[in-house]
């Protein structure tokens, strides 16, 4: 749970110890005391303790930022700092991050409220924050030589602007961005609407998470921060499948997914089994005739987008990345293509050169999902999980919606997994499988006899 050492919800002393609102002169008046978490499990929403009323978010694997309130300004503080976070399936990684964790905490506020944001540095080197998507003063705007002085290691810097817009947002450093993104510097921002809009919908349950993605060398735990493009961990707020929380909806609810991309690749995004809308984006709410239906959606490098549907479709339904190598985890990918290539004589021969010598890939890489074999310390299974009926087989960028007639409202736990009613899932056919007709063609042009003897992986001969 959250160690928020008894300070936040009641802040009335150091309240008063402030007489004004000017930057310079609060930064002298006493830091808000930081709020570590150092558990990646889902943290129930945060309800507002004080300030304008809203529907708090859920972050996926996450938590929001307590704040306090001094003299109707909304004060938080972050810790830049290094981190280990637990992501899941076995593995461990050494990021940097904010107040105890990568991601940092959502900040959640309201459309309008006067906020101030105290930065403290305990990296090994200068940072800076941006606050993707706000409309604030250009010093405000956190790029570190354009816009402010980078943060000193050990110094605290004071941001203060009002959240203008509504909207989903992030934060990340503008201070050599590419290794502290790549070591996990990121967190969510949502601002709330001040009133009710015809453009922004009262949802049911309103779940917000970052895509990242990592180099990390299987055993190692220290992400590569001078890669590219070629990233080997995909991640729902640095959790991999079967590490990430299931989404959990009672059934009717309106739901919205708010989903930020700061990997250096597009993700679509995919839900099974119902559509959704995009309702917003960094730049604002959609309006409502520009909006169509969906069921995947492309988030690009830097872009947030914000989706809607009713969940009343009961069931487990996978929500994932569309790339296939999204969801899988560490792997060495240098792996020929083995499908279809018969290995049983190959296999002696090579055994007695070298002994553990392992056959993969002649029927495709799902017998991964069952193969127990030996892994470095700190990593990873490439292809995991199970389900209720069998070996799910996926890792990184996948989990799932869960929908529930009989889940409470306010209800986030994982109801477990889902009854299907009887007669109502895929069964196998136990008639007779005639053989199927061919084209003419087949007859009159036949394919020359190949060099290499192929077996389909249904066993039957072909060429
Ligand atoms: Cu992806």
């Amino acid at each position: 749970m959250v160690s928020r050492r008894d300070f936040f919800l009641g802040a009335g002393a150091l309240t008063a110890a402030v007489a004004t609102s000017q930057v310079s002169r609060v930064a002298l008046a006493g830091l808000p005391e930081p709020v570590i978490q150092t558990r990646p499990d889902t943290m129930p929403p945060l309800e507002p303790a004080n300030g304008r009323p809203y529907r708090p978010v859920v972050t996926l694997n996450g938590w929001t930022l307590p704040w306090r309130m001094n003299q109707g300004v909304k004060e938080f503080h972050l810790v830049a700092e290094p981190v280990v976070r637990d992501m899941g399936a076995g593995f461990t990684a050494h990021l940097w991050g904010y107040n105890g964790q990568s991601p940092g905490p959502t900040i959640e506020v309201v459309e309008g409220d006067r906020v101030r944001i105290f930065v403290t540095n305990k990296l090994p080197e200068a940072t800076s924050v941006h606050w993707h998507g706000q409309r604030l003063p250009n010093g405000m705007d956190g790029v570190a030589g354009l816009n402010q002085r980078a943060i000193p290691v050990g110094k605290t810097y004071v941001y203060e602007f009002e959240a203008k817009r509504p909207g989903t947002f992030m934060y990340h450093p503008h201070a050599d961005e590419m290794v502290q993104m790549a070591m996990g510097m990121m967190g969510f921002w949502v601002t709330h609407p001040r009133a009710p809009r015809e453009d922004i919908a009262e949802v049911d349950r309103d779940y917000c998470f970052l895509l990242n993605a990592y180099e990390v060398e299987p055993g190692s735990h220290t992400p590569k921060i001078m890669e590219m493009l070629d990233f080997n961990i995909w991640s729902f707020n640095s959790r991999i499948f079967p590490g990430i929380d299931p989404l959990v909806a009672r059934q009717n609810d309106r739901v919205r997914l708010r989903i930020g991309n700061l990997t250096m690749t597009n993700h679509p995004i995919h839900l099974h089994g119902h559509e959704f809308e995009v309702t917003g984006t960094d730049g604002g709410p959609v309006p409502k005739g520009a909006r169509w239906p969906e069921v995947t959606t492309d988030i690009a490098v830097g872009q947030m987008r914000q989706v809607e549907f009713i969940a009343d479709e009961p069931g487990d339904w996978a929500l994932h990345c569309h790339k296939s190598h999204h969801v899988m985890n560490p792997m060495g990918h240098d792996v020929p293509t083995m499908i279809g290539v018969d290995h049983s004589e190959v296999v002696q021969k090579i055994s007695g050169l070298i002994p553990d010598y392992m056959v993969m890939g002649e029927r495709g890489m799902a017998d991964m999902k069952e193969m127990e074999m030996p892994l470095p310390l700190n990593t990873a299974p490439m292809m995991t999980g199970d389900g209720p009926y069998g070996p799910i087989g996926m890792g990184g960028m996948f989990t799932m919606l869960k929908v529930r007639d009989n889940q409470a409202p306010g209800d986030y736990s994982d109801p477990g997994w889902y009854q299907q009613p009887e007669g109502t899932r895929a069964f196998e056919w136990t008639g007779s499988t005639p053989e199927p007709a061919r084209f003419r063609a087949d007859d009159e042009a036949p394919v020359p006899e190949a060099e290499v003897q192929v077996r389909k992986p249904s066993g039957h001969a072909g060429h």
